[in-house]
């Protein structure tokens, strides 16, 4: 086997490591793709913050000039947000960004993998991908990565561009837990409650930590799924919400886009045709998620995992 690479990290996130202080990785497609700018820079520097206001240090992850990184500083924040010749990179995409000396943003498959490498277990998003509408077999490669790489994602549930009831049953064929956290019903990001019922209900982080560990203890070998539904003064109509999204997915599928230009393609236009609403409540739910992510870091280096 190859030799596994070692990602490049700030100081301040090798330090942590090495020392057993609480990581928590996050992502950069949600930058270079999800956000515009000036707002996606920072806001990844707002989530930053919310990390380390919860005691756990911030692990932004990307490829840069074809280095895996594990930690960025704002120079390349700003680069990530600004910069439209960053490339999308999923984990299958990782190679050909090294070797070609690329800059992506990493999307959620591609930065659990970043993380495993460097030792990261734990990583809060906004929301993941996963298997899309209609017949056409465009299925993430994030359900994938959480079936094989055991890395710890918080998300805000699914947005309704994908078909949630097959996510979640694609989900437990992949047998990836899911865990929703203070809730009962699976969140759909944007609102609250997908209608859905899926997975196990938590209270406490501590206790999600808990219930990782206890995954990892009996073999399993995939990631961990937390659903952390969207604060209550930030959720959106869904009625409201709902008929934006089917015009963003006729417009897509009008204009025949396909393949990784689908999501940020979907998330540019809901941005865009609610007039700041649906970015302001995408920037609430991420902040949220990672303070979530920070609470449970800190659970796991605490208990000693
Ligand atoms: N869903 C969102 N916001 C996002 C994404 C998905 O609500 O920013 C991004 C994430 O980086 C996710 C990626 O990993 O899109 C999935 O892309 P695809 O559907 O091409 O696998
Ligand atoms: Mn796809």
């Amino acid at each position: 086997m190859a030799r596994r690479i070692q990602p490049q990290m700030t100081d301040e996130v090798a330090t942590a490591l090495a020392q057993g202080r609480p990581v928590v990785a996050l992502e950069s497609t949600i930058i270079s793709h999800g956000m515009p700018w000036p707002r996606n820079a920072e806001v990844a520097l707002e989530v930053e913050a919310a990390v380390r206001a919860e005691g756990a240090v911030p692990a932004t992850i990307a490829v840069i000039d074809g280095v895996l990184c594990a930690g960025l500083g704002a120079a390349q924040v700003e680069r990530l947000g600004r910069d439209t010749k960053v490339v999308k990179a999923a984990s299958r995409d990782l190679g050909a960004c090294i070797a070609k000396g690329r800059t992506a943003g990493t999307t959620v498959s591609a930065t659990m993998r970043i993380a495993a490498l460097a030792g990261i277990g734990v990583f809060a998003t906004g929301g993941i991908g996963g298997v899309h509408r209609g017949d056409g077999m465009d299925v993430s490669a994030d359900l994938t990565e959480l079936a094989e790489t055991d890395v710890l994602v918080v998300c805000a549930g699914v947005k309704s561009i994908l078909d949630i009831p097959r996510t979640l049953e694609m989900l437990e064929t992949l047998r990836v837990p899911v865990a929703v956290f203070g809730a009962d019903a699976f969140p759909a990001f944007y609102t609250r409650d997908s209608g859905l019922v899926a997975g196990e209900r938590f209270d406490d982080p501590a206790q999600i930590a808990a219930a990782r560990a206890a995954n990892a203890a009996v073999g399993l070998g995939t990631g961990m799924l937390v659903a952390n539904p969207i604060p209550e003064a930030a959720a959106l109509d869904a009625a409201g919400i709902g008929a934006t999204i089917d015009a963003a997915l006729a417009e897509a599928e009008a204009r025949g886009i396909t393949g990784q230009a689908v999501t940020p393609f979907l998330l540019g236009r809901l941005n865009e045709s609610t007039d700041g609403t649906a970015l302001a409540a995408n920037i609430a739910l991420v902040l949220n998620n990672a303070r979530l992510a920070a609470r449970i870091a800190v659970a796991e280096a605490g208990a000693g995992v």
